[in-house]
């Protein structure tokens, strides 16, 4: 399984640096952590990962919005969770000096660099957020996120059979809320 004295460190770390911060839907934010780091123990559970790696990728799940939508830095993760954690959230890190459309890529393009733990986390990230698209967005930002989503699995399936077969899933789900 996995350390749960890791989990909680991360988990209290997330919960505060968040803070008041809400999701497109409204709730707390710490609901789409948690979702995320439900999808990716439960991966590692179905593909049997050692517990090391596990470890990492859960620890990396629930810190994986920090620096992109906090006020937290690199330097603040290296020193409370060490590098291999702090290059991981920053592998899942939009550069926002980059244009939108450039975003995307650039980050899977580092994360393809990274192990196949910290991949699974923008699989786990996706899957999460291919539940009913916000009332705010229109058709065309749904239309894109769907093709979006598709992008990131073609990048990224190989990094675990369980969470691609699950994103490949919801992609077809989410088909229904494009008009
Ligand atoms: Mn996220």
């Amino acid at each position: 399984m996995f350390s749960q004295e890791k989990y909680l460190k991360a988990l209290n770390f997330a919960a505060k640096v968040h803070g008041e911060q809400k999701t497109p839907h409204g709730l707390p934010y710490l609901t789409h952590i948690t979702s995320v780091a439900m999808e990716v123990i439960h991966a590692c559970e179905e593909s049997k990962i050692d517990i090391e790696k596990a470890d990492l990728a859960i620890t990396v799940a629930l810190l994986h919005d920090t620096i992109e939508d906090t006020d937290i830095t690199y330097d603040d993760i290296y020193t409370t969770f060490g590098i291999d954690i702090a290059e991981a959230v920053d592998s899942l890190t939009k550069d926002k000096t980059l244009t939108k459309k450039e975003q995307m890529a650039d980050s899977i393009n580092r994360l393809l660099t990274k192990s196949y733990e910290i991949q699974m986390v923008k699989l786990a990230d996706r899957i999460t957020n291919m539940q009913k698209p916000p009332e705010t967005w229109d058709s065309e930002k749904i239309y894109n996120y769907h093709k979006e989503a598709k992008f990131i699995l073609s990048c990224l399936k190989n990094s675990n059979a369980y969470l691609s077969e699950r994103l490949e899933n919801k992609i077809a789900e989410y088909r229904v809320n494009i008009k």
